[in-house]
C-alpha cells in the first residue's frame, strides 16, 4: 500500500454516439484543477518523472493508450496501470513517480492542484527519501 495514491474508477456516461468521463473538483477529486498538460509522443523505452512533489496534488488519465507508474511514498513501491481512459490515477504530495512502458500512440492526461512551480519538485531521490520518512 503506498500513501496516498489511489486508482478512481471514473463514470462512463455512454449511449450509442461512445462514451464521457467527468472529472470533478469535489466530486471525483479532492482538490480544485488549476492546471491541465498532456504528453504524447512518447518513443519506445522513453521514462518519464523522477521526481516528488511537496504539494501537487493530481489526477492522470490514459486518454489513450497504456503506461504504468511507479510510485514511492518513502516506505513501500507500488505499480498502477493505466489503460483505459475510464481510470484515473489520483496522486497525493510527497510521492516519487516514475512513468514508464508506453506503448505506441499513448496519449496521458494530466489534472493537477496547482500551476507550475519547479520549487515544488524534489529531483533528488536521496532527498526526497529523506523528507518523506521525516515527514511520516
Ligand atoms: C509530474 C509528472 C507526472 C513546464 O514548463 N510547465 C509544466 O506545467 C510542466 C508539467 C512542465 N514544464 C517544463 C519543465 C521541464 O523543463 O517542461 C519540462 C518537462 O517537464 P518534466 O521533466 O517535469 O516532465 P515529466 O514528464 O518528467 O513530469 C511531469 C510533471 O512535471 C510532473 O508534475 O508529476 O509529469
Amino acid at each position: 500500500r503506498v500513501e496516498p495514491c489511489h486508482i478512481i474508477d471514473l463514470k462512463e456516461i455512454s449511449d450509442q454516439r461512445g462514451h464521457l468521463c467527468v472529472v470533478q473538483s469535489g466530486k471525483e477529486i479532492d482538490f480544485d484543477i488549476k492546471r491541465a498538460y498532456y504528453m504524447y509522443g512518447m518513443p519506445e523505452g522513453a521514462a518519464r518523472g523522477a521526481h516528488g512533489h511537496r504539494r501537487l496534488r493530481q489526477i492522470i488519465i490514459a486518454v489513450h493508450g497504456r503506461f504504468e507508474v511507479v510510485v514511492d511514498d518513502g516506505f513501500s513501491q507500488a505499480t498502477f496501470v493505466l489503460d483505459h481512459p475510464s481510470k484515473g490515477l489520483y496522486m497525493g504530495p510527497m510521492v516519487w513517480r516514475d512513468m514508464i512502458n508506453f506503448a505506441p500512440g499513448t496519449v496521458g492526461l494530466w489534472l493537477v492542484s496547482d500551476v507550475y512551480d519547479e520549487g515544488d519538485y524534489y529531483r533528488d531521490r536521496e532527498e526526497f527519501l529523506r523528507d518523506a520518512r521525516a515527514l511520516a
